[in-house]
């Protein structure tokens, strides 16, 4: 596949969540310009990205950080003029699907209204003809339509996560047919890496059983163990992202790798890649995964983490992307789980290592 010479500069909004991290890498390998547009918070938010900015020589000057927030038009405005972007990946978003139940207005608010501020910013600006978009869809979006999903598959989202992200979906494709905007919404499947933000349920996992395996005497608590997951590698899917953004006329894309497991089967593997194994015993909320050398429960469900309301199993097909775009998915699902176990587990020696004296932890 021919791609464009890389156009200079990039605008990423979230940069200083997962994707906006794996991004920023791969966007400053290919020669850009990044400029990352981040929330100014009371607490540090940039952990992720805190190499880029004070890196290696010559990084920093290519990493620029701009203070901005989706719900407050003036920034986005502000920061649109300052930078004059080729492409912008809007990543913002509040992701977790569980959260958006308790909070569907401040979802509503940045993941659906964040947008129209956006594209509604790029028109006034004057940058439709010269600037790109991606706009961070999701498997969400299909909701309770059965698998496997695809391009074609009838969007019915199961949570205001969701509504809000179709709302969002169908703001980029309205500005994309009335004002020839080049902008794809890129449905991606979930993608995951030890970059992972620890109330997801992957990391979660994966971050108790280094615990375990460590010693501590932790019981992971988890929801539902049946729900099912077409969980990818998020180095592997922001290609994907910059690859939509390469090509000459803007489309809407699924990025999946086509394999589906469930969350007790992303337990098992997670345990497997520490060493450690488990029996389930029981059904529904009484089942509990048993250690089965001492009998001890490392594993426990917690109705509490319930969702209202479940999408069906997830399992996209991306044969689209593979045609046009020539994207495939690299990591496999054994070896996603056992990197982010590596990471978590030599994350959890670290900090015992770091107690500086007796007692006082650092
Ligand atoms: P993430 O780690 O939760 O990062 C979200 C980013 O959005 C963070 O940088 C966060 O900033 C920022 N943000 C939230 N509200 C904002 C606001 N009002 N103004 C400006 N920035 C705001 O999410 P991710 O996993 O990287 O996902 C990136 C995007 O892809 C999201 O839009 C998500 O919905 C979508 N997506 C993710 C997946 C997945 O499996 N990871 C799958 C499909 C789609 P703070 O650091 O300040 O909180
Ligand atoms: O890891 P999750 O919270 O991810 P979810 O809900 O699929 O959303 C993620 O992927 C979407 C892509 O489709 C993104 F759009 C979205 O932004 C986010 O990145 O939950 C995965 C599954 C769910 O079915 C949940 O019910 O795991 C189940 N689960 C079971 N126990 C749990 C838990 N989820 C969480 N977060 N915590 C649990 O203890």
């Amino acid at each position: 596949m021919a791609h464009r010479t890389p156009r200079g500069r990039a605008l990423i909004t979230g940069a200083t969540g997962q994707d906006g991290a794996f991004l920023a890498e791969l966007l400053l390998a290919k020669g850009y310009a990044v400029h990352a547009f981040a929330r100014r918070t009371s607490g540090s938010n940039l952990g992720r990205v805190a190499h880029l900015l004070d890196g290696s020589p010559g990084r920093e000057r290519r990493y620029v950080l701009h203070h901005g927030d989706m719900t407050d038009t003036a920034s986005l405005m502000r920061v649109l003029a300052e930078v004059q972007p080729d492409e912008i990946y809007n990543l913002a978003a509040q992701s977790h699907v569980a959260v958006s139940f308790d909070a569907p207005e401040d979802t509503a608010n940045t993941d659906a209204l964040g947008v129209v501020r956006l594209l509604e910013a790029v028109r006034t600006l004057g940058l439709t003809d010269r600037c790109r978009i991606y706009q961070a869809s999701t498997s969400e979006l299909f909701g309770a339509s059965p698998p496997p999903q695809d391009e074609t598959t009838p969007f019915r989202p199961c949570s205001p996560y969701g509504a809000a992200k179709v709302c969002a979906y169908w703001m980029g494709v309205t500005y994309r047919e009335a004002y020839g905007l080049h902008l794809s919404n890129g449905i991606a499947f979930n993608h995951e890496s030890p970059l992972r933000g620890d109330s997801f349920v992957t990391r979660k996992i994966t971050r108790a059983v280094a615990r375990i395996a460590a010693g501590e005497r932790e019981v992971l608590r988890l929801g539902n163990l049946d729900a099912a997951r077409d969980w990818a590698h998020a180095r592997d899917v922001v290609d994907g992202m910059w690859r939509m953004l390469q090509q000459p006329a803007p489309d809407d894309y699924v990025l999946a790798t086509g394999e589906s497991h469930s969350v007790r089967s992303f337990v098992d593997h997670a345990l497997d890649a520490a060493g450690l194994t488990i029996r389930w015993e029981g059904e529904g909320v009484e089942e509990v995964g048993v250690e089965p050398r001492s009998g001890r429960v490392l594993v426990a469900v917690d109705p509490s983490l319930f969702r209202p309301r479940e999408t069906r199993g997830m399992r996209g097909d991306a044969g689209k992307a593979r045609r046009v775009l020539g994207w495939a998915p690299r990591t496999s699902f054994a070896e996603l789980v056992a990197e982010m176990v590596r990471a978590d587990l030599a994350a959890v020696k670290s900090e015992g290592e770091t107690v500086v004296s007796p007692g006082i932890p650092a």
